[in-house]
């Protein structure tokens, strides 16, 4: 998928929104998925960019087809908007 890139055993991608509250709803969007899949990120946010690095802990921390997952699936929760 365009915006996530494989780097040093994890899955990266940053998403930039309008404003602080924004990027807060997306995080919280993403903290609902990620506990329904028990699969969470490793994220950061500064204002209104979130950073995240998807990886599998039960993996020795390498990049699993569930990080592959989650990735499409917060990929999903910015289309159709
Ligand atoms: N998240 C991620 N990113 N990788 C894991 O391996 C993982 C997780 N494992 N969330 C889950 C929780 C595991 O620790 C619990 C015990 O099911």
């Amino acid at each position: 998928m365009e915006n996530w890139k494989e780097v040093n055993h994890s899955l990266n991608a940053s998403f930039k929104f309008e404003s602080f509250i924004a990027a807060w709803g997306f995080m919280n969007q993403v903290a609902l998925i990620a506990e329904k899949m028990n699969h969470h990120p490793n994220w950061s946010n500064s204002y209104n960019q979130v950073h995240i690095s998807l990886s599998t802990h039960d993996a020795d921390d390498t990049v699993t087809w569930k990080d592959w997952e989650l990735a499409e699936k917060i990929t999903n929760l910015l289309k159709n908007k």
